[in-house]
């Protein structure tokens, strides 16, 4: 990956660069953690109050800390909350902050869209407002999505139209604008990472890619009969999550901040993704795939393929894991973790709160 030293301007490094990651206990956010976490970063992650554990996903980086010293730390803040973000900021002083944390699921944004654009749009706005306010001199990196392409035709690039078609696409232009305008505002070095759909073990369970690898799993090992899906036919852009971290970090080391499509440039349906992942435990994906209009939503996202070649160019930056590798490597998970949970004598929990 190519990064160039930090000219004039740029934050300066004389001891351990501290970053501080919203959503961390997110997918992404655990990836980035354990990246920044082997590059010496000193990590801070804002955590969302929960009635149970919601840290499974960044605890192995936790116990390291009583380990080899204090370097991870996870603070009680809230994206809706404006006072709880600029009190961190103004304590913990990052040189880098990565923008994660968001309501990210697509479907749920119809049923809950006030909250979500709380949360992703405003809470963005809150963000930078205490990053200016404070006067605090940081990077800043924006999850943006290309679910703000929404119906414009594939391939997207930095150049394509946005026109998103859910609340969750509609919240994600808005925070990609205002990072954009604090950026030409008030010269905050923001940089947007326009991120195409990505997967890993670690995906959230109702995703479409979790939820099909969680079912192998399950009918599999005898313990589910059927899964039903909703829009077989929509294509996705699917890449690996430890990968995509990659180019986050990426954007941050550049003298200018900029905007990056980041994706792998190949699409394939759902309907492709679940024939594979079936395949690969032995299985015939059509005796058990269903489909449930219960899983329709009000207006479709048809098909994301990736233009990355400005991230390839600029940051050297290009994915390592296939499409197959992705697929086997999510279906190989979840058979062994529910390996692990049957032996331990834990009862398999049914699928029946899927999206
Ligand atoms: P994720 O697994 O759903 O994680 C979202 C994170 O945001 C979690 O840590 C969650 O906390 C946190 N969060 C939710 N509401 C919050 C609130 N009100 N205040 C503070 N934190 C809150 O999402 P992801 O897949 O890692 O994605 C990371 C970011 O990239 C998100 O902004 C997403 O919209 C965006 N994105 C994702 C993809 C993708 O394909 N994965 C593609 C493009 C863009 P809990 O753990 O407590 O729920
Ligand atoms: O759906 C179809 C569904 O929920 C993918 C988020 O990370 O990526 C993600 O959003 C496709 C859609 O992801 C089911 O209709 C069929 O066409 O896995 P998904 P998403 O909506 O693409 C973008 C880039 C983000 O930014 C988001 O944060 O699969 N689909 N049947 C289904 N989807 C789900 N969830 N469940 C089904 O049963």
């Amino acid at each position: 990956m190519r990064v160039r030293p930090r000219g004039t301007g740029s934050v300066a490094h004389c001891t351990m660069p501290k970053a501080l990651i919203t959503g961390i206990t997110g997918q992404d956010g655990s990836y980035l953690a354990e990246f920044l976490s082997a590059k010496g970063y000193e990590i801070h992650g804002l955590k969302r109050r929960s009635s149970s554990f919601n840290t499974d996903r960044v605890d192995h980086l936790y116990e390291d800390l009583h380990k080899s010293g204090a370097k991870f730390f996870l603070h009680f803040a809230d994206l809706s909350d404006a006072s709880s973000l600029a009190w961190c900021l103004a304590d913990i002083r990052p040189d880098e902050i990565y923008n994660l944390g968001a309501q990210s699921h697509v479907k749920v944004s119809f049923d809950i869209p006030e909250y979500t654009s709380d949360v992703v749009a405003l809470g963005t706005v809150r963000l930078l407002e205490a990053i200016r306010r404070i006067g605090l001199k940081c990077r800043f990196y924006q999850a943006s999505s290309s679910e703000m392409f929404g119906s414009t035709l594939p391939p997207q690039s930095e150049a394509t139209r946005f026109h998103p078609r859910s609340p969750y696409g509609c919240a994600k232009v808005f925070a990609h604008q205002i990072a954009v305008n604090y950026r030409e505002s008030y010269g905050l070095h923001a940089s947007c990472g326009i991120l195409f759909n990505h997967e890993s073990p670690r995906r959230g369970e109702t995703f479409v890619t979790r939820k099909i690898s969680r079912a192998v799993a399950h009918i599999r090992l005898g313990l589910q009969d059927q899964l039903y899906l909703g829009n077989l036919e929509a294509r996705r852009d699917w890449g690996f999550a430890g990968d995509f971290v990659e180019a986050m970090w990426a954007m941050l080391q550049q003298d200018q901040p900029d905007d990056y499509v980041i994706g792998t440039g190949e699409a394939h349906s759902v309907g492709e993704f679940a024939e594979a992942a079936f395949a690969h435990a032995g299985l015939d994906w059509r005796k058990y795939v269903k489909v449930d209009p219960r899983y329709y939503r009000p207006a479709e996202v048809d098909d994301l393929r990736a233009d990355a070649s400005k991230a390839h160019r600029v940051l050297g930056w290009r994915p390592r894991v296939s499409f197959p590798e992705l697929v086997r490597m999510m279906v190989d998970a979840d058979l062994a973790a529910l390996e692990r949970k049957l032996k331990g004598g834990m009862e398999a929990v049914a699928l029946t709160k899927e999206r």
